[in-house]
């Protein structure tokens, strides 16, 4: 007989237990795969950490930034004239700068700390000069500024007219510094025709600017593109105001050290114009290799190498820009460790120098304004 249909079928008790054995295989199912993708992510995590450590400690030594490791020292920010006036050892050339663009620059210079400003008349920009040095609303007494006497003007008669037009341009009752812009005199009103005799005689030009100091127009008075022959030449007058500056053409590829080492040893601070070079050289001075060297060790720009070293020769400098960002950099030199400073002094004195500007020709002069031998 088959046993009665109720005896197949499972009690409730026998019921309940296989419920939980099955939940249970089930749960230790789950529980599985769970530690299963626990341990994967696990050893994925292990593993991309590792990789990315790894990436990271390769990528140190691919582009670990320089580590220069040496204290950088910070050089003068101005040096003192024989008046007692302090002048800022980094200033803002505007020679080249044209309408339009060298206002915004000087704005910007004045924003970012510059105090000096290196003018000209020939420049013919002195008017915007002005009127963003007026927009900065900076106390008169604050900046530094410099403007050059053109080579039109060296007739005494002719000197305080040309003086008091940059003055009105630059809106201003005086200037800290006023240079003969070249030791070359051209005859009243002309362009370019030499005269010859205030050219080897500059006498009668200094004692008129010597004049204006005394009359609170001008600080202090200076000379720019002279050379040893002719301070010699000047300087054997019975001066009242010695020249407080030199202001002439400076870089790595025209160091002139004979000029700055007698400069030295005669209490005349140079100033460098074109400290970069000419503007279709900077781009090689900022490649040369030695420069290149010294400012990925210290982690500063090619630029702020040569601007340092200038300032660290112990003259003035006067880079030009209207580049902003350029304009902020070139403000931030540091002192080059002796080594480094000392490898850019060979590597800049060991070379033929090279001159860029020589007006010379230009001017038609059967001479040339840089020979040590004056022609009179
Ligand atoms: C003719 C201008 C030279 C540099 O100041």
């Amino acid at each position: 007989m088959p046993p009665p249909v109720y005896e197949l079928l499972p009690s409730a008790e026998e019921d309940k237990t296989s419920e939980h054995s099955t939940r249970r295989t089930h749960n230790n199912r789950v529980k599985k795969v769970l530690f299963h993708v626990l341990a994967v992510a696990a050893v994925m995590f292990v593993v991309f950490q590792g990789l990315r450590s790894f990436v990271r400690s390769s990528s140190k030594f691919l582009h670990a930034p320089p580590c220069h490791g040496r204290n950088l020292s910070s050089l003068p920010s101005h040096f003192t004239l024989p008046s007692g006036a302090q002048i800022p050892s980094v200033a803002l050339g505007v020679w080249k700068a044209s309408p339009g663009e060298v206002g915004p620059a000087v704005e910007t210079a004045l924003k970012s700390g510059y105090r000096h400003i290196d003018g000209a008349w020939i420049y013919g920009n002195e008017a915007e000069v002005g009127a963003a040095i007026k927009k900065s609303g900076i106390p008169r007494d604050e900046l530094w500024l410099t403007s050059k006497l053109w080579n039109t003007f060296h007739a005494p008669e002719d000197i305080e007219p040309a003086l008091d037009e940059s003055l009105a341009h630059l809106d201003t009752e005086y200037l800290d510094l006023y240079l003969v812009h070249w030791p070359i005199a051209f005859k009243r009103g002309t362009s370019n025709e030499l005269d010859v005799e205030l050219t080897a005689n500059p006498y009668p030009t200094w004692a008129k600017l010597e004049e204006l100091v005394d009359k609170g127009k001008i600080r202090n008075i200076g000379i720019s593109n002279f050379n040893i022959a002719r301070i010699k030449n000047l300087t054997a007058n019975p001066l009242k105001h010695k020249p407080a500056v030199n202001q002439v053409e400076l870089n790595y590829w025209n160091p002139q050290p004979e000029l700055l080492q007698w400069s030295k040893e005669n209490g005349l601070l140079l100033e460098a114009y074109s400290p970069l070079g000419s503007s279709d050289q900077v781009k090689e001075t900022l490649r040369v290799p030695e420069v290149l060297a010294i400012a990925k060790e210290l982690v500063i720009t090619p630029a702020q190498v040569l601007i340092s070293w200038h300032v660290q020769r112990g003259t003035i400098v006067l880079p030009k820009s209207v580049t902003p960002s350029r304009v902020v950099e070139n403000l931030k030199v540091v002192a080059l460790p002796d080594d480094l400073f000392n490898k850019l002094e060979e590597a800049a004195t060991s070379h033929k120098p090279k001159r860029i500007l020589n007006p010379s020709t230009g001017w038609k002069l059967d001479f040339d304004v840089f020979d040590e031998n004056l022609p009179f």
